[in-house]
């Protein structure tokens, strides 16, 4: 044992294990065991995921309106290889193929977006009556091939008209229009569909889309615009939890799928464990803390002074509205925590220009995240159930001379990232299931096709898709549900 002068019992009442229900911390036989053990528990749920505007192509079939995205990607200057995602990997018409794919994997569940443009072209009003078509379609195939469906309402394809009307998400007319939406979705699919995600990365949106500009819809707002933004959106998850709930059939169970924060103790020692949750719950304040504890923390209050976001408390109420799983997009450690004798409790140490980075060059290698991310939101919140809704890496994936895409990158790369996740299956931590980014290659926002995270290679000129050598690693990791 690591803490000496402390009992077992002591321990974990510090590190607050009981309060979660996990038996650890791990010390004889159970140490042990799962020392020795690579599983995951039984019933595991291991899947692919995808979204609608990264895959799909179809732009302009069967009545989609257009979305920010489209706008967006024929804007000169905002795409790095000035592409677009007009046809991207024409998943629209190779669906069925799509689906053989993570048969081949022994998958057994995948998360993919429904287009918002599809079902309602204007962002609201009156729906398109073909929109639904395709994903009634795509449903049937996957049950027919024992795959569950998991389906994200928004992954940032917003209904352009809803931009031009309205201003998009600086507006409260489109959480609004997000319900009655979500409402619809709800009505139509919920006696196939039992697993819905409101919103992708509530957190990415806000910051890319309109702080930076580097995403749809390109903005570069004030903090007090920028405040009111990541309210709104949290308060359109809010707002579709009630109209899933309202509509869908019983059994109808829903949760954000959010890129959390994420806050590693750079050293774990108790210490840097509970300074890095605190980072946690006061980094994700806008996210994850207000859509669990259904109020702002005082420290993000103070610290955004005048530019606060305007809000009642029937808004917080509506965004706390209870879920019944926390979805967690894992990619990288996005700061390694330092106890720390000051206000806030924690430093977050700058990453030196050493530390080492995947093909895209935010993506730092951090597997302990994966760890981390869970257990704090478990901890923190006392989530009972999470699914991890992404994790990959995009790599270099040329072709050897056999023609074989040797990625030994990206299975490095999950391998540590899933040893990780099986830590903390082994301690009790309520991970369920994990998705893996992506079952191909395809549209990377602004990084266009220059940055592939697929399992299989997808040629964009004749869409023709190949398995690299990840789909071997991914498929035995699934057959022998351990990491390998
Ligand atoms: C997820 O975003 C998305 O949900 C998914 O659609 C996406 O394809 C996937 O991951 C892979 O990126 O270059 O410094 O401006 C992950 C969030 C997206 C955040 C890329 C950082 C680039 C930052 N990340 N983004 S930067």
């Amino acid at each position: 044992m690591a803490f000496k002068g402390l009992t077992r019992r002591q321990f974990a009442a510090i590190a607050g294990w009981s309060a979660l229900g996990i038996s650890a911390p791990l010390a004889g036989s159970r140490r042990a065991e799962a020392a020795a053990s690579s599983g995951f528990p039984g019933g595991f749920l291991w899947g692919t995921a995808t979204s609608a505007y990264q895959i799909e192509g179809a732009v302009h079939k069967d009545g989609r309106g257009a979305s920010i995205w489209d706008r967006f990607a024929h804007t000169p200057g905002t795409i790095s290889d000035r592409s677009n995602a007009d046809t991207a990997t024409d998943h629209f018409h190779l669906y069925r193929e799509d689906v053989q794919l993570m048969k081949a994997l022994g998958a057994k569940a995948y998360r993919f977006s429904i287009a918002w443009p599809r079902v309602f072209p204007e962002g609201g009003g009156s729906p398109n009556p073909k929109g639904l078509d395709f994903y009634h379609r795509l449903v049937d195939e996957l049950l027919a091939n024992g795959i569950q469906p998991f389906a994200t309402l928004y992954h940032w394809d917003l209904p352009l008209a809803l931009q031009d009307r309205f201003g998009g998400w600086t507006s409260r007319d489109t959480p609004k229009a997000f319900a009655d939406y979500a409402a619809h979705v709800a009505r139509h699919l919920s006696d196939r569909v039992k697993h819905f995600f409101t919103i992708n990365e509530c957190s990415r949106l806000v910051h890319l889309g309109h702080q930076y500009g580097a995403d749809a819809p390109g903005l570069k707002l004030s903090q007090a615009g920028l405040n009111q933004v990541r309210h709104n959106v949290a308060l359109g998850h809010g707002l579709a939890v009630q109209a899933l709930r309202a509509h869908g059939r019983a059994g109808t169970m829903v949760g954000p799928a959010e890129n959390a924060v994420s806050c590693i103790p750079a050293i774990e020692t108790t210490e840097n464990i509970r300074a890095a949750e605190v980072a946690t719950r006061e980094l994700n304040a806008g996210y994850l803390t207000v859509m669990l504890e259904g109020k702002y923390t005082d420290a993000f209050l103070t610290r955004a002074g005048n530019d606060a976001p305007k809000f009642t408390q029937e808004d917080l109420r509506i965004i706390s509205s209870p879920i019944d799983f926390v979805g967690l997009n894992v990619y990288t450690p996005d700061h390694y925590v330092v106890a720390a004798d000051n206000e806030r409790g924690f430093t977050l140490a700058p990453f030196p220009a050493s530390f080492p980075h995947m093909k895209a060059s935010w993506l730092r290698p951090g597997p302990e995240a994966m760890y981390w991310v869970p257990r704090h939101v478990a901890r923190l919140w006392n989530v009972k159930s999470i699914y991890i809704t992404e994790n990959g890496t995009s790599g270099s994936d040329q072709p050897a001379a056999d023609g074989t895409v040797y990625d030994v990158d990206r299975i490095m790369y999950l391998r540590n990232y899933l040893t990780q996740l099986q830590r903390a299956t082994s301690e009790g931590v309520p991970v369920l299931g994990y998705f893996l980014w992506s079952l191909m290659d395809n549209f990377e926002w602004s990084d266009g096709y220059e940055q592939r995270f697929g399992l299989y290679r997808v040629d964009f000129e004749t869409k023709r898709r190949t398995p690299k050598l990840s789909v071997s690693f991914y498929r035995e990791t699934i057959a022998r549900n351990a990491v390998v």
